[in-house]
């Protein structure tokens, strides 16, 4: 009986250390900064929380976690770091996440290790690592005509109506574009329910999903709440949720997401 006791303990131990650090490596951690990463034949795309955005080369600054939310626009990619140990695949229509920290300065070469094409081996990329300081001094310098623009693949929608010379935040970005596509019209941002779930406290608030089970609001599942709602839908309210897929570029996508990260900022008595 002891025995049998003292192994079932050393298992749960194991177990649980091992739990740990599987959770150490998956979840990043408070105050990590997020950039949006969407991949397409071949070639790889960021975007910031400024509203600033890169083409090839990820500028992030040492020191601090960042935390990468993936997507591709095509067909799978996967973003592949070798320095850094990290690897991660990039889906089309749906979200993935990872984290890293950078500690000094220098560049890193970025690879797809998923066979994407007749491109493939061309889609390559670099982590610049900044000193905070440099960091910000690129950042003032990053959003030199419109913020979002780039090569459009669906309808132009909000930032294509950006002034060139208008610089403004994923957050007010954001807000903008749920105005003008209608999320209003089912959510609020002020904690009273309508058609949907409001926005108040959503981020990183337990959801309770139909028929059973709940989900922590990260960015992947906000964005397959726009992406794909019926997938998961939140228990209480109708699957009313229209897609979006299609529908929104990924910077938009992006600042949506944002914005509502934003919204349990503004009012933090409202988180559940
Ligand atoms: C026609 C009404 C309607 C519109 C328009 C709408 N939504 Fe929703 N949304 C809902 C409903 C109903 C739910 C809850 C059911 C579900 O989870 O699918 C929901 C759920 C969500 C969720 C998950 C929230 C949770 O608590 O689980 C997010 C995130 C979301 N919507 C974002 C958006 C965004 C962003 C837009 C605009 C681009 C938008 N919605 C437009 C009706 C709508
Ligand atoms: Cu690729």
């Amino acid at each position: 009986m002891l025995v049998i006791c003292g192994l079932f303990s050393l298992f749960m131990i194991w177990w649980w250390i091992g739990f740990r650090q599987f959770v150490e490596l998956r979840v990043a951690p408070a105050g990590a900064l997020t950039i949006y990463v969407s991949a397409k034949q071949w070639m790889w795309q960021f975007a910031y929380p400024n509203g600033g955005r890169s083409l090839t080369a990820l500028y992030v600054p040492a020191g601090r976690p960042i935390q990468l939310v993936l997507t591709s626009r095509d067909v799978i990619h996967s973003y592949f770091v070798p320095d850094f140990r990290i690897k991660q695949d990039a889906v089309p229509g749906r979200y993935t996440t990872v984290w890293f920290e950078a500690p000094n300065p220098g560049r890193h070469q970025i690879l797809c290790t998923q066979f994407c094409g007749a491109g493939h081996s061309t889609m390559r990329g670099e982590v610049v690592v900044l000193s905070p300081a440099d960091y910000g001094r690129w950042l003032q310098g990053t959003p030199q005509h419109s913020p979002l623009a780039g090569p459009t693949d669906i309808e132009p929608t909000t930032v294509d109506q950006l002034l060139p010379t208008e610089s403004i935040n994923l957050v007010t970005l954001g807000e903008r574009i749920a105005a003008q596509v209608g999320c209003f019209r089912c959510h609020s941002s002020d904690g009273t329910a309508h058609i949907g779930p409001t926005w108040a406290g959503l981020y990183r608030a337990k959801i309770p999903l139909q028929p059973h089970g709940d989900i922590v609001a990260d960015e992947a599942y906000l964005t397959e709440s726009m992406m794909e709602p019926g997938v998961k839908v939140r228990r209480g309210y109708p699957d009313l949720m229209p897609s979006f897929q299609g529908r929104l570029r990924p910077p938009e996508v992006a600042a949506l997401v944002e914005y509502i990260k934003s919204v349990r900022e503004v009012r933090p008595e409202e988180t559940p």
